[in-house]
């Protein structure tokens, strides 16, 4: 029976068709091994940062991105679902580290909205400042906190990734939007730490992978 919903009546994806590709973003196998080894739970804000730029640096080591992300339960600190910058692997400029973790979690969840209300209040948790991609995919994700170690000057000085024209008040205009519910912003945690990743990845002459019409090598 045709419920009238085409072709996206399955909570677990799309049909493939015959004429266009499924679009996924799956996580690469070794980050099972990254979650196994750091547990599953994670008491402080340092602790999930810390996880996080391990993502980052394996990822490196990995041919993808030099940047990770999660998304946790704010009060028990477990982990819901990671994310890695998988843009040069998947061929997918979507791909970032935010976006990865967001999907993924909502998957998870099997919610579009992490802040249902049968859910507990959820947060992103990223080595770098969401650029103006993931800026807009936090919008819509009914996280609750976002967590950031390096800051976006940081991104763009130590690599050359162009990360867009965020406002000027992007920060506050998280923490106050009404009538949806503020998004809290913690920034600098471990922000050193996430900064070295991004250093080694440029030193290391690894793609700059900004739609510039040429990949450029850092
Ligand atoms: C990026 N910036 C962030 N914060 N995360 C990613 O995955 C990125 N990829 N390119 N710039
Ligand atoms: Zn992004």
């Amino acid at each position: 029976m045709h419920s009238g919903h085409g072709a996206y009546q399955d909570k677990a994806g799309p049909k493939e068709n015959a004429v266009y590709p499924p679009v996924t973003l799956q996580l690469p196998d070794w980050i099972v091994e990254e979650v196994d080894s750091a547990g599953a739970v994670f008491d402080s804000l340092e602790a999930r940062m810390a996880f996080v730029i391990r993502l980052a640096r394996r990822n490196v080591a990995e041919g993808g991105g030099p940047f990770g992300a999660a998304v946790f339960e704010i009060e028990s600190g477990r982990l819901v679902a990671p994310g890695v910058n998988l843009v040069v692997p998947l061929s997918c400029s979507l791909a970032h580290a935010e976006a990865v973790a967001i999907a993924v979690a909502q998957r998870v969840c099997a919610s579009y909205d992490l802040g249902a209300s049968h859910l507990p209040p959820m947060e992103l948790v990223t080595s770098a400042q969401p650029c103006i991609q993931c800026y807009g995919n936090l919008w819509w994700s009914g996280l609750r906190r976002v967590v950031i170690g390096a800051t976006k000057d940081d991104v763009e000085e130590l690599t050359g990734f162009a990360e867009g024209p965020l406002p000027d008040n992007w920060a506050a205009r998280l923490t106050h939007r009404p009538p949806l519910r503020p998004i809290v912003v913690v920034r600098d945690v471990l922000r050193a730490q996430a900064r070295e990743v991004l250093h080694n990845y440029r030193e290391a002459g690894n793609l700059i992978y900004n739609p510039t019409g040429d990949p450029e090598r850092g």
